[in-house]
This record gives structure tokens, sequence and C-alpha cells, in this order.
């Protein structure tokens, strides 16, 4: 590939940053608005323009008239553009960040930066922090707290958003986008679809012919605070809530490409390109390309996968960790499905913070195809759960067996317990007591910001507990704003292995704990997992696919997870472990 191959993207975002120099200098409105239209239209253009170039018909392209075509053309064979270098040594590029920043036009950028040689986006923050905006001509005390609040709301625009809040974003926006006529599918890509536990932004791939209404919809949802882009085949938006979102839309004879690309990551998209090459074939997301130029079109993702002659690789696990080179070796997993969980074993009921009855919880369980539900509720240590006292555990029994007794053999109701690891290190309750349950969850809650070393052996004294079978959210963070305890995970990991103790995926997408990096070295090391949800209502029930995405992307097979096996093979792994 040469040097000065420049991307569509690439061309759109020289324009782009023309007109906005341009703008700040104060040109003439119809230059600026010439460059302006050639960035989107290249943004926008299905095909190469690096091979409509090597044609020689630059000027085919909509909004590339003949001095636009010059400056391509330039760009292509020197590698740079004389025009934007001079401009650049006039008007600092560094200007047109400050554009960024919402109802900041280029008038006031060119105002602060002759005024009071404001040159970024870090030096306007200072200058309105110190109060230097408000004397300016047609500033006051107003518009610089604007100013400050515009450059908040970018500083936020650039976080994370956790998974749990984007995802019912993501489900609520392609229900009204499948709606639009003409469009026959509507998906999430990137790293939602990835299941990462945080995502960027959102990037909603839609299968339509025509695109006008798809974007018309899009970016004139009551939700939409700007919108950031335009285009045919691309728009983008922000929320009023800081999330981002773009949608792309392709015609349904190259959606699986399409959807391929945009759902990553990278890291992978990079190398099924390698392997296309080997196979004499480049890939983009609107097609393969072979070497006389003839396409290969993919209406369906696992198409792109067939024709690099690898299976299908599921979302979660495309994050460039190994997954590829396993594809080609005949040895990827056997991912792990949520059709393969047959029970819930972690759960709360009114007996400790959950909010119904063990009847009513378990009849949730049984209506989601459960075959067995284990009640866990916390242990009294943890005061604002209100748990369950020793003199009250024989009494839950009998409410046990009375729901069990209402519900017949549709499902099995074991009575177990989530004890509390105390800040010393010792059980809430005592061995008698602990072996008396069916299950036995043990798990952190409290002093969780102990030193590594005194952490890590309160979690392994738990772990060598024989009566303990499973620990809970082993690291105790919340998603995002919690950090877990500061577990030395090996030593935690070496102890499982010695007394085959099973580790929890908390499948609650607040916690996500194991994450998919530790579930990944578990079973590499033989440790069973268990994915709950730590239900304490019957609609928190339905969070189990968020554990089952997080075991995918840690290469987990429904055999390693005990919540995958028959009642009679987990009761009998129960009764083993005492
Ligand atoms: P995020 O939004 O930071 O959580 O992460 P992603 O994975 O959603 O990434 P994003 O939103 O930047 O881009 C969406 C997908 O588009 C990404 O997963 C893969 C594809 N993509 C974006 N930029 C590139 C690129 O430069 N090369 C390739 N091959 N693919 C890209
Ligand atoms: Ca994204
Ligand atoms: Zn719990």
């Amino acid at each position: 590939m040469t040097q000065n191959k420049f991307s569509n993207q690439d061309l759109a975002g020289i324009f782009q940053t023309i007109a906005n120099l341009l703008e700040i200098k104060g040109e003439v409105i119809y230059k600026i608005l010439a460059y302006r239209k050639a960035a989107d239209s290249l943004r926008d253009y299905g095909g190469s323009v690096y091979d409509v170039w090597q044609e020689g018909n630059l000027t085919d392209i909509p909004g590339v008239g003949k001095a636009i075509a010059e400056k391509i053309d330039e760009l292509y064979k020197t590698g740079h553009l004389e025009f934007l270098d001079k401009l650049s040594q006039e008007i600092p590029p560094s200007l047109t960040e400050m554009l960024e920043v919402p109802d900041l036009g280029p008038k006031k950028v060119a105002l602060f930066w002759k005024e009071l040689d404001i040159t970024d986006l870090a030096g306007l923050e200072a200058a309105a922090r110190k109060g230097e905006l408000q004397n300016l001509p047609g500033m006051g005390a107003k518009s610089e707290a604007k100013v400050l609040a515009g450059i908040e709301s970018l500083s936020r625009r650039t976080e994370r958003t956790p998974l749990w809040k984007a995802w019912p974003v993501a489900e609520d926006l392609l229900g009204k986008i499948k709606q639009v006529p003409g469009v026959e599918r509507a998906v999430a890509g990137g790293s939602l679809r990835r299941m990462r536990e945080t995502v960027g932004d959102l990037d909603l791939l839609v299968a339509a012919e025509n695109s006008s209404q798809v974007m018309d919809t899009f970016t004139s949802l009551p939700e939409v605070l700007r919108v950031t882009g335009k285009g045919k085949t691309k728009s983008s938006v922000e929320f009023n809530n800081g999330l981002r979102a773009q949608l792309w839309v392709h015609p349904p004879d190259r959606f699986g490409t399409a959807l391929q690309y945009a759902s990553g990551s990278k890291g992978h998209n990079v190398r099924l390109r390698e392997l296309a090459l080997k196979r004499g074939l480049s890939l983009s997301e609107h097609a393969f390309t072979r070497q006389d130029g003839s396409e290969i079109l993919c209406a369906d993702e696992e198409q792109v996968y067939e024709i690099l002659g690898i299976p299908w690789i599921p979302p979660e696990a495309r994050e460039d960790r190994g997954e590829v080179q396993a594809a080609l070796d005949g040895v990827l997993p056997e991912f792990i499905e949520l059709s393969d969980i047959l029970s819930e074993l972690h759960t709360h009921s009114t007996w400790s913070d959950g909010k119904v009855s063990i009847l009513d919880m378990a009849r949730a369980a049984r209506d989601r195809g459960y075959k067995v539900i284990a009640v866990t509720d916390h242990s009294p240590s943890l005061g604002i759960t209100q748990g369950l006292k020793i003199k009250d555990i024989r009494s839950q029994r009998e409410e046990i067996a009375a729901a069990q007794e209402a519900l017949g053999d549709s499902i099995l109701i074991l009575q177990g317990s989530e004890v509390e690891i105390k800040a010393d290190g010792s059980l809430d309750y005592p061995d008698q007591v602990l072996a008396e349950f069916d299950i036995v969850f043990a798990s952190l809650h409290v002093s969780l910001r102990q030193p590594r070393e005194q952490v890590t052996q309160r979690m392994i004294n738990a772990i060598q507990n024989p009566n303990v079978d499973v620990i809970g959210h082993p690291t105790g963070r919340l998603i995002p704003d919690r950090e877990g305890a500061d577990l030395d995970m090996e030593a935690v990991f070496a102890a499982a292995t010695q007394s085959g103790v099973a580790m929890e995926i908390s499948a609650h997408p607040e916690r996500l704990d194991l994450n998919d990096i530790h579930a990944r070295q578990a079973i590499e090391m033989g440790i069973p997992l268990s994915i709950n949800t730590d239900a304490h209502s019957p609609g928190e029930l339905d969070l189990m696919h968020f554990g089952v995405a997080t075991a995918r992307r840690g290469w987990v097979e429904a055999r390693q997870v005990i919540n995958t096996w028959e009642p009679e093979k987990l009761l009998s792994w129960l009764r083993n472990r005492g």
C-alpha cells in the first residue's frame, strides 16, 4: 500500500478542516460551503475515491469540482496539500478543536484567538475559569458560563457508558428504526454487540435500499441533543444524556460485510483483512473485491467468515485475543449459550432484601424454563439487608417446602445462603449451620478496600472452607463507580483449584464479576464457573444474558458452568463438596 492512499474519510476530514479554518479566517461563505459540501460527499461516497482517482474520474463524484479534484490529485501524488500547509501557518489548526464546543462558532473562536491568544480547547477552558472571556466584546458572564458548560459536556462525551445503560437505549432506538418503511434489518454493531462492559458510542446498522427516511427519523428523535453529521450512508448524533450514536445504512445485499466491519473490534477486523489478502481478496465494509476488481457481496455476516474459510466467530469473542488463529486451527471453543443455562442459583427473597416471596421467585424462574432455583438470602452481619437469622433458617426451609409443594416437580427449589465473608476473614455462620444449606455462596460486600494481602487472605479462607460451594461476584466491583477489591487473582485461582470451589460470573450488568479475562483464566485452570443474576426481584432474572455474554467473551463452554448441568449432576456435585 502506498503511503498516500488517503481513505474517503481521511479526505473528508482534510476538506472539513479547510472549511473550518477558512471560516475562522473569515473567508467568504461560498468558498467555505464548497469545501463542506465536498467533505460531506466524500464521506458518504460508496466506492473508493482512490480508485476513482486512478481512473481519472474524480469530477464524477458529486460535490467534487475541478478545484477540489486538483487538491485530491495533489494529495494522492505528494501526500500533502500546499494550500492547507499555508493556511495552517496562518491559522493554527488546533483552533478547530474549539468548534466542537456546542454553540461556539468561528467568529467567537477567532475573537478568542486574536484578543487573548487562545489556540486550543485547554487554553479556552483555562481562560474561562479565570473569567477572562466575559470582558471581551459581545461576551458576558452568562456566555462565559455557557462556554464552560459546553467544554464540560465535551469531556463527559469522552467517558465510556456502562453496557447496562447503553443497552436499553439501543433496544429502544432499534425498535423505532425498525418501524421505518423500507427498513429490512436494524441491529447494533460495535462494542455493544461484542457486549463489552462499557461502550464508547453506539453503532447502529440498517439494511435498506433507500436511506433518506431512516436518516430523517434518526436525526429527529426527541432524545437527540445535536446532530453531528447527516449524510446518505452515515449519520451521527449526540443524545441528551451525553451518549453518542452513529447509524449506517447499507443496501441489503451488502449488509453482511457492513455488519461485520462495524462490529469490530478493530484488531479483529485487521486479522480478517489479512486473511482475505492471503486469499487474494480485499475486504471492506462494502464487499470482498477480487484482484480483477469484481466484487463478492455478502448479505449475511456468516458468508464473510465462510469466504475466509473459517467458522463464524461470535461477536463477544472478536477482541483479537487469538480467536482468528483458533478458528484457523479448528480449536475455537463451543461457546456457551443462554439456552444452556438450566438453573439460577443466586437469588434473594423477602427473607433478606429480595422484593418478593420464595414462591414468586420460584414461579418466575420456572416460567423462564429453569429446572432449579436456589434462594440464597444474605446472612445477618450485612445489616442493611436484614439477613436470615440462624433461628429463622428452619422456618425458611418450611416455606421452601410449601413452595415446592405448590409448584410440584416443575422446578426444584434449593435452600441456599449468601454468607458474608466478614472483615476479619471469618464467615458469618458457623460451619455446622453452613452444612445445613443445599448450596452456599460466600461473598465480599464490606471492607473491600483492605490491603491486597489481607483481602486476598480473606477470600482464600472462604475458598478453603469445604461448606462453601461458590464464591459470589468475587471482586465486589460495581460498574462504573466502584472498583473491586485488590485481590491477587493468581493466588485466589490457585486456592480455588485446590478446593474445587466454583467462581461466579455475576450476570448483573453492574457487576459482570468475574470479568471476561478472569473467567478465561479460571477455566484454563479448570475452575468451574457459575453464572447467576443475583436477582432481588423476578424481572432481574432476565439479566442472565449479560452473564452468558461475559462468559462467551471469556471463551467459556457450557460444560464448564455448573448452571448448565442436569439437576442430578448438580446435586451430586454439591453433595460431594460436603
Ligand atoms: P467503542 O465505541 O469505543 O466502545 O468501541 P467500538 O468497537 O464500538 O469502536 P468504534 O465505535 O470506534 O467503531 C465501531 C467499529 O467500526 C469498530 O468496532 C470496528 C470498526 N472500525 C472503526 N474504525 C476502524 C478502523 O480504523 N479500521 C477497521 N478495520 N475497523 C474500524
Ligand atoms: Ca462504538
Ligand atoms: Zn446476592
